[in-house]
């Protein structure tokens, strides 16, 4: 992958055979039972001396008796990590959020004890500049080379130094087909008058004041002060229409028809039709936001080995497959590919085509202007 300069991104387009009759995974209300899975288990931990990672030899060292892994809501395959549990003896402690500015704000208030969260390309690149991340000692990750070659090189962090890929996906709109009458192609649907109450913004400061910036025609990540104040005044305007702001509800409010236009992540969405057909997904003819989302490890974790062990495990073929699979998101996960479901890859909301591409652009590095980014979003929320 490349990131240019200006923030747009080029990355390989996907030619797959398209076949409507595979199936979908409907979504399950995993996230709340997954939490209870790490504590259910007794798995020892053991000495796993010369242990046999993907095939290659390392040094022995001994595994920990328990993970604790902070990722998003609704971002793992039911078996995920039961299985890890099973074959490596580890207790899993599972624990969720909803948005980057949450677990930043959480480990910046001291959270020590989590082995491996999941932030965005743009907060590993600002982690990475605070000195929050370990760095991964890869030989201990020799699943890496089953990556994707852009995303074993990605332009926040060169070489996998400190992050390994999770998924990735687009920011655009969750709709309902049948109580949304007209086309939803703009983010001015999230501005119309008629919906009013059954409109929802996700709860994260880069996508909700970031794609009104790209409505009213700047940079999703400007960083000049009369745009920020034209975005902030253009966000004011849309708050009575809200039912609120939120990152992960309007997954079930969508799937039972409480919320008809969304802003949402594009995995969230798809999980949402799984269960409702009515709802469908857009990226806005505007433009919108393509992301990476990856597995870190903070520093001073307790259990750094585990975890890279634990990274290594995610990295296996069926492993990646089966969290896109049921999350709906794209893999970084070259090897993968083979064990995804077809509609998956051949769904070009998912995959992008080269087209779709074009009107998409990473989150920029606001430098000096997130001060008046975190100000702006503060006042919009409290308004
Ligand atoms: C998972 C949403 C993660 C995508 N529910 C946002 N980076």
């Amino acid at each position: 992958m490349e990131q240019r300069d200006d923030g747009a991104l080029n990355i390989l387009v996907l030619d797959q055979a398209m076949d409507p009759a595979a199936p979908r995974i409907s979504r399950r209300s995993f996230c709340k039972v997954a939490a209870g899975v790490g504590l259910a288990a007794a798995g020892s931990s053991f000495l796993a001396a010369c242990a046999r990672l993907g095939g290659r030899q390392t040094a022995p060292q001994e595994l920990a008796k328990e993970l604790n892994f902070y990722n998003w809501s609704d971002y793992i395959a039911e078996d995920t990590l039961p299985n890890f549990q099973k074959r490596f003896g580890v207790k899993v402690n599972y624990d969720n959020y909803s948005s980057n500015d949450t677990l930043f704000a959480k480990l910046r208030a001291g959270a020590t004890n989590y082995d491996i969260v999941v932030p965005t390309d743009y907060l590993v690149r600002r982690m990475l500049r605070l000195n929050m991340l370990e760095e991964l000692n890869l030989a201990n990750i020799p699943n890496r080379k089953n990556l994707d070659a852009r995303f074993q090189n990605p332009p926040y962090d060169p070489g996998n130094k400190h992050s390994i890929p999770w998924q990735w996906g687009t920011t655009g709109i969750g709709y309902n087909t049948k109580r949304v009458a007209e086309s939803v192609e703009s983010w001015a649907m999230l501005w119309n008058a008629k919906y009013r109450g059954k409109i929802s913004m996700l709860a994260e400061m880069r996508d909700a004041l970031g794609a009104t910036l790209i409505l009213l025609g700047f940079s999703g990540s400007s960083t000049k002060a009369e745009e920020l104040e034209a975005a902030k005044a253009k966000m004011l305007e849309q708050k009575p229409l809200l039912k609120h702001y939120t990152s992960d509800t309007y997954i079930d409010e969508l799937a039972s028809n409480d919320v008809w236009l969304a802003q949402g992540w594009s995995g969230d969405v798809f999980q949402a039709q799984g269960e409702n057909k009515d709802v469908d997904y857009v990226i806005p003819k505007e433009g919108s936001f393509i992301w990476v989302d990856n597995m870190v490890i903070p520093k001073g974790a307790p259990h750094k080995y585990t975890a890279e062990v634990f990274m290594n495990y995610v990295l296996e073929a069926e492993v990646g497959a089966a969290i896109s699979n049921f999350v709906r998101y794209a893999s970084p996960n070259k090897a993968a590919e083979a064990h995804l479901d077809k509609d998956l890859l051949a769904d070009t909301r998912v995959y992008p085509s080269s087209q779709v591409m074009d009107a998409l652009q990473f989150y920029g590095d606001l430098g000096p202007a997130e001060t008046l980014w975190n100000k702006i979003w503060q006042e919009v929320r409290a308004g």
